[in-house]
């Protein structure tokens, strides 16, 4: 915690954070799997269907926003600025109801791409993440890297991102959100202060327009002002809260990128770059990804009741499929059985991307300790697999490039 700093104690400026956030995520995933949509007024909300009349904006695209929609408006005011349907020739949105499972899948598959690049990755929702990345780059390198990790987010995942990178986690926040949509912004540690100083109080997270009002009143307008401010009037007007955001509006915050929860499940996914509908192929594909995740759960003891396929069709629709089992078993034959059972269903469809989970865990040595070095390093799962990996591709054709990832779900 940023307030447990001593005094004049050095703040961890080597790190390398990314804050990863996506970019009218909603509308993003409503777009993902109708192309159409791609550049049009979109609005995702509840309450707009003829008869109903309560509801709210979940979200809007950037060219809804243009017409002043918004997140949290009352579905009544964005229908009175951007119609579903009008008879002159003036603008009309395409309207969608919110679909949670839609989404929490395609968050799943922009997580595995974060896993994938990774060595420390922190969901702190359906559509941000906090990424260590200290080990892997320097700063030289963390913009190339940060543009990449954007357009692997899009190719893979099938939707935009902005990303902040900053030597702390608050100050990477700000600065994903500096360059929206499809931003990637670098702030390097000496450029922290100059970055932060002329923002408004808003931009920095935990100051809402209650807090703001208040600071206003005590003279303090920007991130710069609250920098120079002094600490024991902030402490006195706000408690703890007060030292924190005097300490982000400084760049200081020492929060480790720490990821929390068990998994929920196990998976391990794999993405042709050209869809294929070759079945000794995708066969193969199934097994080795059902090998790799029956490996990685009994190497952790883990057992599992659930054995299920996830089919990605183009452009992006997911199928999954799964088999529960009366009671947890650790069998690596039934959940190539299994898989390969499943798989039938999709016969000569092409197929982009597969997927083999095992769910319905229990954990047969109750060992916080390793869960939570697991959990924190995605990435040593990844160095797990790469000679798996690395053999497929030796028969895998010249011209293609296969990802592997690694799949953590978190409760
Ligand atoms: N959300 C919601 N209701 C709100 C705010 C957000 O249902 N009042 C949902 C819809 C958003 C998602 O959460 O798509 C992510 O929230 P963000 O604040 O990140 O907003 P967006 O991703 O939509 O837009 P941005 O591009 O500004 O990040
Ligand atoms: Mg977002």
């Amino acid at each position: 915690m940023s307030g447990a700093r001593l005094p004049g104690a050095p703040t961890r400026e080597d790190r390398i954070v990314l804050h990863v956030d996506m970019d009218c995520f909603y509308a993003a995933c409503e777009r993902r799997r109708d192309p159409d949509l791609e550049g049009e007024p979109v609005v995702v909300g509840m309450g707009y269907e003829s008869g109903e009349s309560h509801g709210a904006v979940a979200t809007a695209s950037y060219e809804a926003r243009e017409y002043g929609v918004e997140s949290a408006q009352a579905i009544s005011q964005a229908l009175d600025l951007l119609p579903r349907t009008r008879d002159d020739d003036g603008p009309v949105g395409h309207y969608r109801q919110v679909d949670m499972a839609h989404y929490e899948t395609v968050s799943q598959e922009v997580k595995a791409v974060l896993c994938e690049v990774a060595d420390t990755v922190r969901a702190v929702s359906i559509d941000e993440a906090y990424l260590d990345v200290t080990d892997r780059l320097g700063w030289t390198g963390a913009a190339v890297f940060a543009r990449n990790l954007k357009a692997q987010i899009r190719e893979e995942a099938g939707v935009p991102a902005s990303i902040g990178v900053a030597p702390n986690m608050s100050t990477a926040k700000v600065a994903s959100d500096y360059d929206k949509p499809d931003g990637v912004v670098v702030v390097p540690p000496d450029d922290v202060r100059s970055f932060l100083a002329p923002l408004s109080l808003e931009e920095l997270h935990g100051i809402g327009p209650v807090t703001a009002r208040a600071l206003r009143s005590m003279g303090i307008e920007t991130i710069g002002d609250l920098a120079s401010a002094d600490r024991g009037r902030l402490v006195d007007q706000f408690g703890e809260r007060g030292r924190e955001i005097h300490d982000h509006a400084r760049g200081h915050d020492d929060r480790e990128v720490e990821p929390v929860g068990q998994p929920k499940s196990l998976s391990n996914e794999s993405a042709f770059t050209e869809p294929t509908d070759d079945a000794d192929r995708i066969a193969d594909r199934l097994v080795t990804l059902a090998e790799e995740v029956t490996t990685r759960a009994s190497t952790r003891e883990i057992l599992y009741k659930t054995i299920g396929i996830k089919v990605v069709t183009p452009p992006f629709d997911v199928h999954t499929r799964a088999r529960s089992l009366s009671g947890p078993v650790d069998d690596a034959a039934l959940v190539e059985t299994i898989a390969l059972d499943l798989i039938e269903e999709f016969e000569e469809q092409a197929i982009r991307k597969l997927g083999v989970r095992v769910s319905n865990l229990a954990f047969v040595e109750e060992d916080q300790s390793s869960l939570d070095e697991w959990n924190r390093n995605c990435s040593n799962d990844q160095q797990t697999n790469e000679p798996e990996a690395n053999a497929r591709s030796d028969v895998a054709s010249n011209d293609e490039r296969e990802r592997q990832t690694s799949v953590f779900e978190f409760t």
